[in-house]
């Protein structure tokens, strides 16, 4: 590369994904193969449109890929193409939850969704956010011990009828109980929505309930569990399908980033593959493992464990608040974010952080791994400096082979 200040900034950042631990439970590593994709010359073409249906012409090549990712994601998901569709257009997560909301619903209508201080996200109808202004958000929450709290939905569905509940969470380790969702939505006539951004890749690897049963759309991040690039996804029943790929283009994007979509349809190809599965069942074993080593210091868990990718620590007993904890874990190379935990006041002064398990289970680390891990996580919790033996430990597990040199 002639520009030696990015070039220089992609090692540095090489270097720094390869020395420390990503413990955020939204991060992955895409293989070298959609890095390729991604840099690929897809990247050069405007493609407004759909395959076949494009404004401008030279997208022959375009077609094909958009036809193949979306062949695909509805193969990978076992859904019936007489029955469901998917746009893969949306550039990332919040549109995506966007173009549904401006698909399905008159300005000023009702959605439903889990509160962001329980683990659900700002695109489900946080007061800050364009979908808590726009429509009006009716917030659920979860009980004392950190689960959905199914009565309150139920509750506030019938009070408020909502045209749309949205399950499917940020920051939720256990699993989602989507018949459920799906019967309330149905007694009060709404659209049952599934944000599956965090899951998709277990999903696909079947060790996490899937939703499409009981949903009539269901939207994904791609880069997350289903360690694709970064993009999203929205599948939808066939007689909701033509309003949202309107409300994606013309309603929301201009062209879609081929490039992206080559790297999608990389990653689906990749999570068809047998040693997948392998790979989901690890993140969760993973993830459980660390939950039980992390009890064993002392160290609560919001819900008491996980059934997922990821674990919400509660640090107050510690005397330190998410924030410190977020900054002692990075002192040692150990990335996580801070997090609120169900009952906290603001947003801005969270009491928890948020682990997960897929990237450094994609490095290849197993459940002894994951012992050592807590050890670290408790000391450097505590303030004690193990940068040393982390940087050991990922030297151990090297992360070179994702990263294009
Ligand atoms: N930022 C993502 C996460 O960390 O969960 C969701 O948008």
């Amino acid at each position: 590369m002639k520009d030696k200040a990015i070039s220089n900034l992609i090692k540095k950042e090489s270097k720094r994904q390869t020395e420390t631990l990503d413990l955020i439970a939204s991060e992955n590593f895409a293989s070298h193969d959609i890095l390729e994709a991604l840099g690929s010359p897809f990247t050069n073409k405007y493609s407004e449109g759909y395959p076949g249906k494009r404004y401008y012409p030279g997208n022959v090549y375009c077609d094909m890929v958009e036809n193949l990712a979306r062949k695909r994601a509805l193969k990978l998901f076992k859904l019936n193409p007489k029955k469901w569709s998917v746009n893969v257009q949306p550039l990332s997560g919040s549109p995506a939850n966007l173009a549904v909301y401006f698909a399905l619903l008159e300005p000023g209508d009702t959605l439903m969704g889990l509160k962001l201080s329980s683990g659900g996200h700002l695109t489900h109808g946080h007061k800050v956010s364009i979908t808590g202004k726009h429509w009006k958000a009716v917030q659920y929450g979860v009980d004392g011990e950190g689960i959905v709290d199914y009565k309150e939905v139920k509750r506030l569905a019938h009070k408020h009828k909502p045209k749309i509940i949205i399950s499917g969470f940020s920051a939720y380790p256990r699993k989602i109980d989507f018949k459920k969702f799906k019967a309330i939505a149905d007694e009060v006539g709404a659209y049952h929505m599934v944000d599956m951004a965090h899951i998709a890749g277990l999903i696909a690897g079947g060790v996490y309930p899937t939703p499409f049963p009981y949903a009539d759309v269901v939207t994904t991040t791609t880069h997350k569990t289903l360690r694709g690039p970064r993009g999203a996804m929205i599948f939808s029943k066939k007689e909701l399908s033509e309003k949202i790929d309107k409300a994606v283009f013309p309603g929301l994007q201009g062209g879609p980033h081929n490039n992206t979509t080559a790297g999608i349809a990389v990653a689906l190809y990749e999570a068809m593959q047998r040693p997948f599965k392998k790979y989901a069942a690890q993140i969760i074993k993973n993830a459980r493992a660390l939950a039980k080593e992390l009890k064993q210091f002392g160290i609560q868990l919001v819900s008491g464990g996980t059934d997922s990718h990821l674990l919400l620590l509660d640090v107050r007993n510690l005397g330190i608040d998410g924030m410190e904890a977020q900054n002692r874990l990075e002192k040692s190379g150990i990335i996580a974010n801070r997090n609120t935990v169900p009952g906290d006041p603001s947003p801005f002064k969270p009491s928890g952080v948020r682990l997960g398990t897929p990237s450094i289970t994609s490095r290849g680390m197993k459940e002894r791994e994951m012992k050592i891990l807590a050890f670290f996580i408790y000391q450097a919790l505590l303030g004690r400096d193990i940068k040393a033996r982390v940087v050991k430990l990922c030297k151990q597990f090297p992360a070179k082979r994702f990263l294009k040199s």
